[in-house]
C-alpha cells in the first residue's frame, strides 16, 4: 500500500497549476491590494501603471460585467474593493502584463487615497461595537442555572487561542485559458472547483456551463483553499474574459501570507461546575470568534465549535454561545478542524483550572467525564460507541503512562533546571459537513476497451491520498491490479456540483460514489460473462483479473470480458451519486443528527522544558487512534503524524502578530512565522490504530473512518504537558490559558512572581 503520487513527487514530475504550460500570449496578473486596514476610497490612480512597459490592461471594480460579489454563505465580499477597504491585502485593482515582473512593476505604481477609519482587530471589541456578522448563536441542554446550585465547585475563567497560517507549499494559483466563444477553462488550486465555477459565473454574468474548472492536484490546502482559492481564480477569469487572453495568477509567498485568512483566533469566557466526585455538571462557554473582515466560512466554523463545545466529555447542562466578530483582519477561514480545535482547547483549559482549584488530578476529571455509548450531545445526537473511553484506557497501557509518570516525577526531583510534563488528550470529532446539503458527491467511471479504468470524482487530491484510496476501492471491485486504474483531475465538466473536498469526508463520500459506479459496471460485465460462458450469473464473480465460476477460474480474463462487452454494445461507463445517509439538523431547535459518526482517539504527550531558556522539546507522543478498518495504513499514518505536528505547531511556536495601530500582519515572512521542522518533531511518535466501532454499509468507506482532521487535536496535549513542566519549576504560576505557548511565554511563566 502506498501513496500513488509519491514517485511523481519525489521525481518532481507531479503537475501543479504552476506547471501547466502557458499558451502563447498568456498575460500575467499582479493584484494591487489595500495598504490600509479600514478606510473609504477617495481615489485610485492607475495612470502611471497604464503606461508601464508590457502592461496590457488594468482592471478595477467598474470593469466587472456581473456582480462584484464572491460571498458564498453571506453576500458580503466584493471581488475588488469599490468604495471601502476592510483589511490590508484586500484586492482593489489587477494589472495584466506580458510578464510577471512587468505586472508587478506596474502594480507598484498604483496609488490609492483613503479616508482612513479606525481598524479593529480584537473580537471582544468588535462585539462591544455590535459588529457581529450574524446574531449570536446558542446551543444548550439541561438547565445550567439550577444545576449550578448543585455544584460543589464552580470555576470561572478566560482563555485565548491564536490563529494559524496554513502554509501550504503551493501558494494560491490559477491559470485561466479562454476557449471557443466565451468559454473559460480555469485551472485552479482550489478545494472547491464548483464554488469557483459558480462564483466566476456570477461575477462574469455567464451561465455555469461556460466555465470549466479543472484541478490537477494541490500542493497542500488544510482548509486554506476551501473558500480562499476563489477570489484569485475569479480574478484570473475576469482578466481572461476582458482580455480574451490566457491569464496566470500565482501569489508570491508574502502576498499569500498577507492577503489570505487563517485559522480563527478565539477568545473565551467559561464557567465549569463539578460535584464532589469530579463530575462535570455544568459547562458554560462564550466563543468570541475573530472572523476577520468578511464572513467567508466563519458562521459554519462557529457552528462546528458549538458542536464540539463539550469536547470528548458528557455534560448534562450546557450553555454555549458563539459570536462571529467582524474585525479588520484578512477574512479568517477553514483550517483543519474547522472550529473544533478551538472548542476542545477551552474545555481542556477549564478542566485544568478545575483541577488546580479543587486538587482533583486533571486525568481524574477527564476520565470521570469521558463520553460513553448512549450519552447525549448538547445538540441531541447520541454517542454511538465507546471509542473515547476505550482509546483512553488503551492509550494508558500503550504509552506505559504509569511508568512515565514515575519517571517524570523522579526526573523532576533530580533536576533543577529541566522539568518534564505529561498530558493526556482525548479527541472526539464529528464527521460530515455540518451544512447537511454539502454531504453529497458523485463519480464517473469509464472502463476502456483495453481493460484500463478511468475514474473522475469530485474529490481533490491535496496530498492526503484520496486518489490512492479511490483507486484501491475501484481495483477491488473489478479485482484488477491498482495500476490499471487512474484517477483523473477533478473537473466540473466531468463531475458537476461538487462539494468542497473538506470536512475529512472526501474519501468517504467520493469513494462511495466511485464504489457504486464501479459495482454497476461490474454487474453489467457479469451479465455479459454469464451469457458468453452460458453459466448462472449468481455463481460468477471477478477475481484476479478473470471471471470465476464458484471456486473455479473460467477461461474468460478481465481483458477478454471487457472486449466482449464492448462488442456486445454494453455500456462500459457509469455515473453514481452518493448522499450521506441518516443525517439531518434543525437549526430552529439546534437539535438533530448532524454527523454520520464520530472519530475518537487519545494521545499521551511527554515534554521536557529547559527552565533557564524557556525552550522545550516534545519527547514522545503515543496515540491510540480508532480509525476503523484501515484501507491504506501508510496514508493513515501520514495523516496522523502530519496532523499531530500541525496541531503541536498551533499550540506552541506558530505565532501570528499584528501591528497594534495599523493591524498590519507582522508574521508575514517565513523568517517571522515559524512552523515545526524536522528538528522540532517529537523524538518518538508511536501510533496504535484500533478498529473499534463497526459502521453500517455505505457510512465511512468500506469500514474505514475519516482521517484528515481528527488527529490535529492530539496536538493540544502538548500545551498542557508544557504547562505541567512549567508548574513543576514554578508552582506559583498563574498561567492564563493563552496559546501559542511560545518559548517567550514559557520563560515569562517560569519567572513569574520571582525576583531573581
Ligand atoms: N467545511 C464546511 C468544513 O463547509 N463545513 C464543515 O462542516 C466543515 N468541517 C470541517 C472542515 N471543513
Ligand atoms: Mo477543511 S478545514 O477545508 O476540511
Amino acid at each position: 500500500m502506498k501513496h500513488f503520487d509519491a514517485i511523481l513527487h519525489v521525481k518532481g514530475r507531479s503537475i501543479f497549476v504552476g506547471d501547466i504550460p502557458e499558451p502563447d500570449g498568456t498575460l500575467h496578473a499582479a493584484v494591487f491590494t489595500s495598504p490600509c486596514a479600514h478606510g473609504n476610497i477617495l481615489s485610485l490612480d492607475t495612470s502611471k501603471a497604464d503606461s508601464m512597459p508590457g502592461v496590457f490592461m488594468i482592471i478595477t471594480a467598474d470593469d466587472i460585467p456581473g456582480e462584484n460579489e464572491i460571498g458564498n454563505i453571506i453576500m458580503d465580499e466584493p471581488l475588488l474593493a469599490a468604495k471601502t477597504v476592510h483589511f490590508i491585502g484586500e484586492p482593489v485593482a489587477v494589472v495584466l502584463a506580458d510578464t510577471s515582473s512587468h505586472a508587478y512593476e506596474a502594480m507598484k505604481t498604483i496609488s490609492i487615497k483613503l479616508h482612513e477609519l479606525k481598524p479593529v482587530s480584537d473580537p471582544r471589541e468588535a462585539a462591544r461595537l455590535g459588529d457581529l456578522i450574524v446574531p449570536p448563536r446558542t446551543f444548550c441542554c439541561g438547565n445550567t442555572v439550577s444545576a449550578l446550585k448543585e455544584c460543589a465547585h464552580i470555576i470561572r475563567g478566560k482563555a485565548e487561542t491564536g490563529g494559524q497560517e496554513h502554509l501550504y507549499l503551493e501558494t494560491q494559483s490559477t491559470l485561466c485559458v479562454p476557449g471557443e466563444g466565451n468559454v473559460l477553462h480555469i485551472s485552479s488550486s482550489t478545494q472547491s472547483p464548483s464554488f469557483v465555477q459558480k462564483i466566476a459565473a456570477r461575477v462574469l454574468d455567464l451561465p455555469m456551463h461556460m466555465i470549466q474548472v479543472d484541478v490537477p492536484r494541490l500542493g497542500g490546502a488544510f482548509g486554506g483553499k476551501e473558500d480562499q482559492a476563489t477570489p484569485w481564480a475569479v480574478i484570473a477569469a475576469l482578466g481572461s474574459h476582458l482580455s480574451g487572453r490566457a491569464v496566470k495568477l500565482i501569489l508570491k509567498r508574502h502576498e499569500d501570507l498577507v492577503c489570505t485568512g487563517k485559522r480563527h483566533p478565539y477568545s473565551y469566557n467559561f464557567t465549569i461546575g463539578l460535584n464532589d466526585a469530579g463530575r462535570i455538571l455544568v459547562w458554560k462557554v462564550d466563543y468570541y470568534q475573530n472572523s476577520g473582515a468578511v464572513s467567508d466560512l466563519s458562521t459554519a466554523i462557529l457552528e462546528r465549535s458549538l458542536f464540539h463545545s463539550t469536547g470528548s466529555y458528557f455534560v448534562p447542562n450546557v450553555l454555549a454561545t458563539g459570536y462571529c466578530c467582524r474585525t479588520n483582519l484578512a477574512p479568517n477561514t477553514a483550517f483543519r478542524g474547522f472550529g473544533g480545535p478551538q472548542a476542545m482547547f477551552v474545555m481542556e483549559a477549564a478542566i485544568h483550572k478545575a483541577s488546580v482549584e479543587t486538587g482533583i488530578p486533571v486525568e481524574e476529571i477527564q476520565r470521570t467525564n469521558l463520553l460513553q455509548q448512549g450519552d447525549l450531545f448538547p445538540y441531541g445526537m447520541k454517542y454511538s460507541c465507546n471509542e473515547v473511553r476505550n482509546s483512553w484506557d488503551l492509550a494508558g497501557k500503550f504509552s506505559g503512562i504509569k511508568e512515565s509518570r514515575r519517571s517524570v516525577q523522579e526526573f523532576n526531583r533530580e533536576n533543577r533546571y529541566f522539568k518534564k510534563g505529561i498530558a493526556i488528550m482525548p479527541v472526539c470529532f464529528g464527521i460530515s459537513f455540518t451544512t447537511t446539503f454539502l454531504n453529497q458527491a458523485s463519480a464517473l467511471v469509464h472502463v476502456y476497451t483495453d481493460g484500463s479504468v478511468s475514474i473522475s470524482t469530485g474529490a481533490v487530491e491535496m496530498g492526503q491520498g484520496v486518489n490512492s484510496r479511490i483507486r484501491q476501492v475501484a481495483a477491488e471491485v473489478f479485482s484488477i491490479p491498482v495500476e490499471r486504474t487512474r484517477v483523473e483531475s477533478t473537473n466540473t465538466s466531468r463531475t458537476a456540483n461538487t462539494s468542497p473536498t473538506a470536512a475529512s469526508s472526501g474519501a468517504d463520500m467520493n469513494g462511495n460514489a466511485a464504489l457504486t459506479a464501479c459495482k454497476e459496471i461490474r454487474t453489467r460485465l457479469l451479465e455479459v460473462a454469464a451469457d458468453k460462458l452460458d453459466l448462472e450469473i449468481e455463481n460468477l464473480c471477478l477475481k484476479d483479473s478473470a471471471v470465476w465460476n464458484r471456486q473455479n477460474r473460467t477461461e474468460l480474463s478481465w481483458d477478454q470480458l471487457v472486449a466482449a462487452a464492448y462488442m456486445n454494445r454494453t455500456d462500459l461507463s457509469s455515473h453514481a451519486h452518493y448522499a450521506t445517509p441518516g443525517i439531518s439538523f434543525d437549526k430552529t431547535t439546534e437539535k438533530g443528527r448532524p454527523f454520520a459518526y464520530h472519530v475518537a482517539g487519545t494521545a499521551v504527550t511527554e515534554v521536557t522544558v529547559d527552565c533557564m531558556l524557556g525552550t522545550y522539546k516534545v519527547d514522545r507522543v503515543s496515540i491510540v487512534h480508532q480509525g476503523g478498518n484501515q484501507l491504506n495504513p501508510l496514508v493513515d499514518r501520514g495523516q496522523v503524524e502530519g496532523a499531530l505536528l500541525q496541531g503541536i505547531g498551533w499550540m506552541t511556536m506558530e505565532e501570528l502578530a499584528w501591528d497594534g495601530e495599523t493591524k498590519r500582519l507582522l508574521a508575514d515572512t517565513l523568517a517571522t512565522y515559524k512552523v515545526p521542522d524536522i528538528n522540532f518533531t517529537p523524538d518518538e511518535v508511536n501510533i496504535l490504530f484500533a478498529e473499534g466501532e463497526k459502521l453500517e454499509d455505505g457510512v465511512g468507506l468500506k469500514g474505514s473512518k475519516a482521517i484528515g482532521e481528527p488527529p490535529f487535536m492530539y496536538g493540544i496535549g502538548t500545551w498542557f504537558a508544557i504547562l505541567q513542566a512549567v508548574r513543576a519549576f514554578n508552582p506559583e504560576v498563574s498561567f492564563d490559558y493563552t496559546t501559542p505557548m511560545t518559548p517567550e511565554r514559557v520563560l515569562m511563566a517560569l519567572t513569574e512572581g520571582r525576583e531573581s
